[in-house]
């Protein structure tokens, strides 16, 4: 299909004027091409096969050593209004950013091919997907973006020959210098352009630059919500469905929760959970006045370190082929991956700098953010609906972090605007996602921090003002930790399937059935209010997860104080009033 929208034509033809490539290909999208890309990826050194009986159709592929994770610092939002970035946010003027990356890139494609990768982000036919382009010189990033997006083709067939409502991106791995590595969003102009990187997160545009940054844009301009959270279906032994979004910061196990199996009593009584998306949920408004949630995205690129049959074994199973498997380890007899977390290291094992390992070695095998690419469809737990142009309705949202004190187990907010505050005071303590320290708390509003694509205070107001459209037809909002920690150090809480304890409390209380006590955080469960049999958790581990500690308290409320003050005058009123009465409530 040859694509017949002048803009996309004239804008693809200036493109290679200024970048210079030997010549451009537009991608279809097809089987055939995809075999064609993934040979050419293996004659260029790109791709090692994998051993095709275990690992059919599947790579491995390493990155250069200082592209390894997204780059919050070198992540700019360009807007004509610095205030309009926020506090949050690297801004840069976008006539001086156009300037420094039209030299920087110019003719950058010299002696390469430019791919044009038309996509689209939702379900094929579906009113709340969108169309993007991205013209890349990565024949990587185009095996990538096969798998996490709808591409070619059926992203043309969803563009109206006479629209010009699409995003514009531009990306090139020039010599990947990470000093002049650009991630950069114009949310003013729909446009994107990535420089001097090839990571996931910065350069396969559909996810977290489109999906999140340039789409919480249109969002707040359109009235609907582009957010960082899983969403799953959960049904109960009556066969009553409810899906729910969850919103944790990078690394947190959202793929895990995303393709939850509840533990044997539960299957047993016949409870199911069904995966709809493991990292982006676009939520609009249905006829019916709920919020409804489309996954944008068609794959899962996940975390591989930590993820085994063990910890999950629908994901284990969705990547048995057709993935990508990138700065894993591998197992030179086995031609398979292997990561940290998967089991015995193998006898002779290749790690992700190529160079031989074994368990002595100081490094790991695996890099902590080495990633698989791997097909949505192909997961044993996907839901029938996960593509179902008029998205699922949303019966609760969950917000969580990685908190070894202070948050319990789980706590219900009282409402949408208290439910707005728990969200805006979300923290975390930071993991390997993204570039920097590790083990430091972090406040992650909404999980979105590095996602949020304008003003954070304005973002805080979107949300408040949504749920003042839709009044009580809004989801239930709760706040979850599975990452407690004893004196010891050692989680309180077995996680994984033992979550489902969790979510059917949390699905009770949609339903106004499951009990609680109304605590200083809003709702919580006593001990007696959650289902816990055949959990292995002493009395007094349940007491100490379901805890709030004053002192703890206190501490918190210092430092939402000074993020308050980071975010300045555009923190809603409702924010510091929500606050002050969690204080009040608290005693403090
Ligand atoms: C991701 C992230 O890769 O959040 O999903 O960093
Ligand atoms: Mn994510």
């Amino acid at each position: 299909m040859t694509c017949s929208n002048p803009f996309v034509v004239k804008w693809v033809e200036e493109t290679a004027a200024r970048l210079k490539p030997t010549n451009v290909v537009w991608v279809n999208g097809s089987d055939e091409e995809y075999r064609s890309i993934c040979d050419q990826l293996v004659s260029d050194g790109t791709f090692t096969p994998l051993n095709p009986k275990k690992f059919p159709n599947s790579y491995w592929a390493v990155s250069d050593p200082s592209d390894v994770a997204r780059v919050e610092d070198r992540t700019f939002i360009c807007t004509r209004s610095q205030d309009d970035a926020g506090p949050t946010n690297n801004w840069a003027d976008p006539r001086e950013m156009f300037k420094t990356l039209n030299s920087l890139m110019e003719g950058c494609m010299q002696g390469r091919t430019m791919y044009v990768v038309p996509y689209l982000m939702g379900p094929d036919g579906s009113p709340f997907s969108r169309v993007g382009f991205e013209l890349t010189d990565s024949l990587y990033v185009v095996a990538n973006m096969r798998i996490m997006a709808r591409i070619g083709d059926t992203a043309l067939r969803n563009l109206k020959d006479d629209s010009n409502d699409f995003v514009r991106g531009v990306h090139s791995i020039g010599d990947l210098d990470p000093e002049h590595r650009y991630i950069c969003h114009f949310p003013e102009q729909n446009i994107i352009a990535s420089f001097n990187s090839n990571y996931g997160g910065n350069a396969l545009q559909g996810k977290k630059c489109f999906a999140l940054r340039i789409a919480s844009t249109l969002a707040r301009r359109q009235g609907w919500l582009a957010e960082h959270m899983l969403i799953l279906g959960i049904t109960n032994p009556k066969g009553e469905k409810h899906y729910v979004c969850a919103a944790f910061p990078s690394a947190c196990g959202k793929t895990n929760l995303a393709m939850l199996i509840p533990p044997q009593s539960y299957l047993e009584q016949g409870w199911k959970v069904e995966t709809v998306g493991d990292d982006i949920a676009w939520l609009n408004f249905g006829s019916d006045g709920r919020l409804y949630a489309i996954n944008p995205e068609a794959g899962f690129f996940g975390v591989a370190p930590g993820t085994s049959y063990k910890t999950n074994p629908n994901a284990m199973d969705t990547i048995k082929s057709n993935t990508i498997f990138t700065n894993t380890a591998l197992d030179l007899d086995e031609m398979v991956p292997w990561w940290e977390g998967l089991g015995e290291p193998p006898k002779r094992v290749r790690d992700w700098m190529k160079h031989d390992w074994t368990p002595a070695s100081k490094t790991k095998a695996a890099h902590p953010n080495s990633r698989f690419t791997a097909p949505a469809r192909q997961c044993p737990s996907i839901d029938a609906n996960w593509e179902s142009p008029g998205g699922v309705p949303i019966s609760a949202i969950i917000f969580g972090g990685r908190r070894a004190h202070t948050t319990p187990l789980v706590y219900q907010a009282r409402d949408w605007q208290h439910g707005t505050f728990v969200g805006v005071t979300m923290a975390s303590e930071t993991t390997a996602a993204a570039t920097g320290k590790v083990g430091e708390l972090r406040r992650d509003p909404m999980a979105m921090l590095p996602f949020i694509g304008y003003h954070a205070g304005d973002y805080f107001q979107h949300w408040l003002d949504m749920g003042k459209r839709a009044g009580a037809k809004m989801p239930g909002v709760f706040h979850v930790n599975w990452f407690r920690t004893d004196d010891a150090g050692k989680f309180l809480w077995p996680g994984f399937g033992d979550n489902m304890r969790v979510l059917e409390w949390v699905l009770g209380r949609v339903a106004g059935k499951a009990g609680a006590a109304e605590t200083p955080l809003g709702f919580q469960p006593r001990a007696e209010d959650l289902n816990l049999q055949g959990a292995t958790l002493s009395a007094a581990a349940v007491e100490e997860l379901l805890a709030v500690k004053k002192a703890d308290w206190e501490e918190e409320l210092e430092s939402q104080e000074k993020f308050f003050n980071k975010i300045g005058a555009k923190l809603p009123k409702e924010i510091w009033t929500e606050h002050r009465a969690l204080r009040q409530r608290l005693g403090l």
